[in-house]
């Protein structure tokens, strides 16, 4: 049924909304215009919209992380409250019996949006069909080991993840890799799975990011929701860049409320350092790295990334580079972004509202050269399980 220049591609009878009045056509302008909103160009967002159920896979789901984050996703908290979940739990032969009790646990809760529960240690099986596909299991880094030998151990992961998605997977899914080093993990995955859009990978910053923002809120002592225009480039290391350029705090720039003359220095010498070794402080308090935060951080990018970020602001989130910013293209990168409908869009200069300014100091410059050496070295690393 072609209508006003669109397709409808499924028709709704007008008595599926006997409460819009009918007089004077606006019963059919009201169902012309709930159409619209249910019918995307993308299948997944089409079915986030129709509120049918979506696949979501997660690997790693008896690790630390899993174990918050497969709840939440249950009770809704990924697509909202009105979309049900088919969930598969990836995990290691050897986690299998675990991955079970956590799966007993689901089933306790009666979650009424978790349609399916399924847990596997078969890769085939657990992405076959997969709409959203969080990748979080991954090695840990072992005594007196290099982080280059990290990437290697890890990327083989990625490198036959990457294969089995583009085998398995629906074209459209949403991969969001949290298995560190993440950058580098999601470029294998991405690039061993040459069908599904490189735009479908994405790599979480979005902890960093979170961290950020919950700083300058205490800082400021302002709610963190008025913390906007933060952003996180580069790398999830040690190096990466947390970056107040833009950053205003209830409308209001940053440095304003630091104090100008201090707020360079509280920059530099305090946010950024703290940001950058918060993973580090949160094992040395805890034993164990973050896994709750983490978890929430999972969720607020791949919930984001679907749904869209609230307006005005943006969010941060690894992506693969077009060469916005000077990034050489192909390079798994932290930029701010905009999304919407299932989309992101890299914040540029052209994006920037009137009142806002952007500048590129000589300091952020040399963060974001930093982040991308680094990134470069990682990927020569890897550069034989790169075969696309
Ligand atoms: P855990 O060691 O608690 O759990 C990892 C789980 O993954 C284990 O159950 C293991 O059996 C499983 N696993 C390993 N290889 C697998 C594979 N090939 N297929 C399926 N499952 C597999 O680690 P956890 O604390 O949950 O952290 C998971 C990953 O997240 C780590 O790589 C960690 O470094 C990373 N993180 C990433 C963050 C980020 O901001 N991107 C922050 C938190 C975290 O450090």
């Amino acid at each position: 049924m072609k209508q006003a220049g669109r397709v409808l591609r499924r028709p709704v009878p007008s008595s599926a909304f006997p409460w819009f009045p009918s007089a004077f056509g606006i019963k059919q302008r009201q169902i012309d215009a709930l159409h619209a909103q249910l019918v995307a160009t993308d299948p997944l967002i089409e079915k986030i919209k129709q509120k049918r159920p979506v696949r979501v896979s997660v690997t790693g789901g008896a690790g630390a992380i899993g174990y918050s984050l497969l709840f939440r996703i249950a009770n809704g908290e990924l697509l909202g409250p009105e979309v049900p979940i088919e969930l598969t739990v990836i995990e290691l032969p050897m986690a299998l019996k675990a991955a079970e009790g956590v799966a007993m646990e689901l089933e306790d809760c009666a979650f009424p949006l978790l349609d399916k529960l399924t847990i596997t240690d078969n890769e085939e099986q657990g992405f076959d069909g997969c709409e959203i596909a969080l990748l979080v299991g991954s090695k840990p880094r072992g005594p007196g080991m290099e982080r280059a030998d990290l990437i290697r151990e890890n990327g083989k992961i990625f490198q036959k993840t990457g294969q089995t998605l583009n085998k398995f997977a629906e074209k459209y899914c949403r991969t969001t890799v949290v298995g560190n080093p993440c950058n580098t993990n999601a470029l294998i995955a991405c690039n061993n799975a040459p069908d599904i859009p490189a735009r479908n990978f994405t790599a979480m910053t979005r902890l960093d990011h979170d961290r950020a923002v919950g700083f300058l809120a205490k800082k400021t002592m302002l709610p963190p929701n008025e913390i906007n225009h933060l952003a996180i480039w580069g790398n999830h290391s040690a190096t990466m860049f947390p970056d107040l350029t833009n950053t205003s705090c209830h409308g209001t720039p940053w440095h304003e409320l630091i104090g100008e003359f201090y707020a360079d220095r509280y920059w530099r010498n305090e946010f950024a350092p703290k940001i950058q070794q918060r993973g580090a402080r949160i094992i040395q308090a805890r034993g164990k790295s973050s896994a709750a935060s983490a978890a929430n951080a999972c969720l607020n990018h791949t919930r984001d990334w679907c749904m869209g970020t609230e307006t005005p602001d943006w969010c941060s989130m690894g992506v693969v580079s077009d060469g916005e910013h000077n990034v050489p293209a192909g390079l798994v990168f932290s930029y701010p972004v905009y999304c919407q409908d299932g989309a992101y869009k890299v914040v540029t200069t052209d994006d920037q509202p009137a009142s806002s300014f952007w500048w590129w100091s000589e300091y952020s410059n040399y963060c974001i050269e930093q982040n991308v050496q680094e990134l470069l070295a990682e990927r020569d690393n890897v550069s034989d399980m790169l075969p696309n």
